[in-house]
C-alpha cells in the first residue's frame, strides 16, 4: 500500500509547569466567557474574519484525516429569508406536538419558541454540512467517526468566534433537510448545524445559567495500590 504522507518533525513549545498552570486558568476563565445569545445586531463582519474562523475549525482533527466537513457561508438576505422559513416551518411542527411535555419544560428556562429572526438578522450564517462519504469518480468512499469529527470541528469554530470577539448561536431545527435543498448541496453531505454568527444585540441579555462544578463532571482515578 502507498504511504500517502510522509512524516515530518513536529516540534512544540515547551512551556514550565508554572506557565503552563498560568495559561490553562487563564484559558478556561476565557472560554467560561462563551454563551450561546439568541438575540442579533444586524452590524456588518467582514468575510475575511468568518474565514478566518472557518480555517481554525478546519484544524480538527478527523477519521483518518478525511476532513469529513463542508461549511457554507451565507449572508445573502434572500437565502437568509427561504433559510428562515424552512427553519420556522419546521420549529412550528416541534413546539406544537413533535417535542415532548417534558422537552418544552426543559427548554422554558431559554424562552425559545419557533420564531427564529436572528436567521435573517445575523449577518451570517455557517451552515455545516458533515460529508457522510467522499464521491470519487462516482465511487463512494468512507469516511469515518464523521459526526466525532464534525463535531470536534464545531466545537473549534465556537472557540474561534468567541476568540474574535463575535457570539453565536448552536442552532439545530429538525429536521435540517430543507438546508440541502436551499443550498443545493450534493447527495453526500448531511446538514449538521446551524450557526448565525454576529455581533450581540444591544443590551442583550442571556439567562443565569450555572456550569457543573469539576466534582460534578470529573472522576479522578489515583494509581492502584499494589497488593
Ligand atoms: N430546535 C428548537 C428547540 C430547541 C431544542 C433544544 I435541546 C435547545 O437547547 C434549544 C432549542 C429551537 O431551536 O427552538
Amino acid at each position: 500500500m502507498e504511504k500517502e504522507h510522509a512524516f515530518i518533525p513536529y516540534k512544540r513549545k515547551i512551556y514550565s509547569e508554572e506557565e503552563m498552570l498560568r495559561r490553562s486558568r487563564e484559558f478556561f476563565e476565557w472560554a467560561n466567557k462563551r454563551r450561546t445569545v439568541r438575540e442579533f445586531s444586524d452590524k456588518h463582519v467582514p468575510k475575511e474574519i468568518l474565514e478566518n474562523i472557518i480555517k481554525t475549525a478546519s484544524t480538527a482533527p478527523s477519521g483518518a484525516h478525511k476532513q469529513p466537513w463542508s461549511f457554507c457561508l451565507v449572508s445573502d438576505p434572500e437565502l437568509k429569508k427561504q433559510i428562515r422559513e424552512g427553519a420556522e416551518k419546521e420549529e412550528h411542527e416541534n413546539y406544537h406536538g413533535r417535542m415532548s411535555e417534558q422537552w418544552l419544560q426543559d427548554l422554558m428556562p431559554f424562552e425559545t419558541n419557533e420564531i427564529k429572526p436572528f436567521l435573517e438578522i445575523a449577518p451570517w450564517q455557517i451552515v455545516v454540512f458533515k460529508r457522510v462519504y467522499e464521491l470519487d469518480n462516482q465511487e463512494k468512499r468512507n469516511n469515518y467517526y464523521v459526526n466525532e469529527s464534525v463535531g470536534i470541528a464545531c466545537g473549534m469554530l465556537l472557540l474561534a468566534i468567541h476568540n474574535a470577539g463575535l457570539i453565536a448561536l448552536t442552532h439545530t431545527p429538525s429536521p435540517m433537510k430543507f438546508l440541502t435543498t436551499i443550498l443545493g448541496r450534493p447527495e453526500n453531505e448531511r446538514p449538521f448545524l446551524l450557526v448565525p454568527v454576529g455581533y450581540p444585540a444591544e443590551s442583550v441579555k442571556v439567562p443565569d445559567l450555572k456550569r457543573k462544578p469539576l466534582d460534578k463532571i470529573l472522576t479522578f482515578y489515583r494509581i492502584l495500590k499494589k497488593l
